[in-house]
């Protein structure tokens, strides 16, 4: 028979075929032969020359009924009857019939059947490198987090050779990314375990993935290979704060501006991922009064105007406002809102004091009323000129600030005119240089 020689079985077989050979009182020679070829030769190749190894002469064994037999159901080898030559009556695969063994050998009888003699051949079969180490999956995902220490290991997968001695799996080798190295394990076993190694930390803003190509070696001439790609997933960590755009917004509105306007907008940006890169808006710090003209959008971060806005009333505002994500952390920035003068109010003319009546010889220049002329514009928009109607003797003058003195302008003659309305007379309006009022 021949077949993979291993422990106990083979002894078992040994002692057996022994038992049979004394029974039937043949003469048997153990382990006379041995020849090594390598694996995978094709059918009919030679092992040995039989003929001449054990000094028998050709033509007496091809009389005698020389074979070559083996137990199982292959026959992996075959006498040559011609030459005398035990060839190969099949191909053989080392790894097949022998798996991981170190020495593969196999055996077979030569029976002699007209010398009723048996001799024992055994045929070690050494390996070739005709297997690559492989991985059994060739693309592997591994997620990492970006917030993993350097030095925190992950375990890669192992790769396998079926072939033996130097011609199995050797080495291992990781390339392409700075942040990642390789660390090979032996086992008690003498196995080697690939580990991939945080050599450099990770930040998933700048790279959320990295390509990995994981590569085995055998120690054959020339060695076979094996690659794996590994892809490694970064996790996210929330290690990004929202940023605002500008520490101060500034925006100057006219105080006109229609109720649902949006002044302005904050915009902060979180680079994070999913919740933890979703920024919120709200006011941080606000007056009663403040809140109640304003309203911060919590999505877009728009201030809009709910109320009118009227800059006499006051021009400034100021608040504080702040964008967070949905992690915890948050920025603050300030909002500072003028208003500016728009012209919305008309002089407001007051007589303070007028006299009832006057003689008709006073003198040129004597005052008759005191008016007082306001615009609660402001600037350019409050500048009043008042004058007084045309046809009446009097003239304008300015007494004060924002006081007028109504002066006669010459006699007065009582015969011409008895009574004159001095105050409906004085005519006030804004400066030539700004719009009238609306
Ligand atoms: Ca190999
Ligand atoms: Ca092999
Ligand atoms: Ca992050
Ligand atoms: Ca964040």
């Amino acid at each position: 028979m021949c077949a993979a020689r291993e422990g106990r079985w083979v002894r078992r077989r040994r002692s057996l075929l022994l038992c049979c050979v004394l029974v039937a009182a043949w003469e048997a020679a153990w382990g006379q032969l041995r020849y090594s070829v390598p694996e995978e030769l094709p059918k009919g190749s030679f092992v040995g020359d039989v003929a001449k190894d054990l000094a028998l002469e050709l033509a007496a064994l091809r009389a005698r009924g020389a074979r070559v037999v083996s137990q199982g159901r292959t026959q992996y080898f075959a006498l040559h009857a011609n030459s005398g030559h035990l060839v190969t009556a099949e191909k053989i695969d080392r790894e097949q019939m022998c798996k991981n063994e170190p020495q593969c050998v196999l055996r077979c009888d030569l029976i002699v059947a007209g010398e009723m003699k048996v001799y024992a051949i055994e045929v070690e079969i050494k390996d070739i490198n005709d297997n690559a180490p492989s991985f059994k999956e060739f693309q592997m995902e591994e997620k990492v987090s970006e917030m993993a220490a350097p030095g925190t290991r992950f375990s890669l997968p192992e790769a396998h050779d079926p072939d033996v001695g130097p011609n199995s799996l050797q080495s291992y080798a990781l390339s392409g990314d700075e942040h990642f190295s390789l660390s090979v394990q032996v086992g008690a076993d003498g196995e080697k375990r690939p580990e991939l190694v945080l050599a450099k930390a990770l930040d998933r803003e700048e790279a959320a993935f990295h390509e990995l190509l994981l590569t085995v070696s055998d120690g054959g001439e020339p060695a076979r290979t094996g690659t794996a790609r590994i892809r490694v997933v970064v996790l996210d960590a929330n290690d990004n704060a929202p940023a605002f755009s500008q520490e101060v917004y500034s925006v100057r509105v006219p105080e006109d501006v229609p109720v649902g306007s949006t002044l302005l907008s904050v915009t902060a940006t979180d680079p994070d991922d999913g919740i933890y890169g979703d920024v919120k808006y709200s006011v941080r710090k606000i007056t009663k009064k403040t809140s109640m003209l304003f309203k911060l959008e919590p999505d877009t971060g728009e201030i809009r105007l709910m109320r009118n806005l009227d800059f006499e009333a006051e021009y400034s505002y100021e608040l504080e406002v702040q964008a967070h994500d949905g992690g915890g952390l948050f920025d603050p920035a300030k909002v500072s809102i003028s208003v500016t003068d728009v012209n919305d109010n008309a002089p407001e003319i007051s007589v303070r004091s007028a006299l009832s009546e006057i003689s008709e010889d006073a003198a040129p220049g004597t005052v008759v009323a005191l008016v007082h002329v306001q615009d609660r514009d402001s600037g350019g928009n409050g500048e009043v000129r008042c004058s007084l109607g045309e046809g009446v003797p009097f003239r304008l003058e300015r007494a004060l600030d924002d006081y007028y003195s109504v002066v006669t302008a010459r006699e007065l003659d009582r015969e011409q005119a008895s009574e004159y309305n001095v105050t409906e007379s004085v005519i006030c309006s804004r400066a030539a240089l700004h719009k009238p009022l609306a």
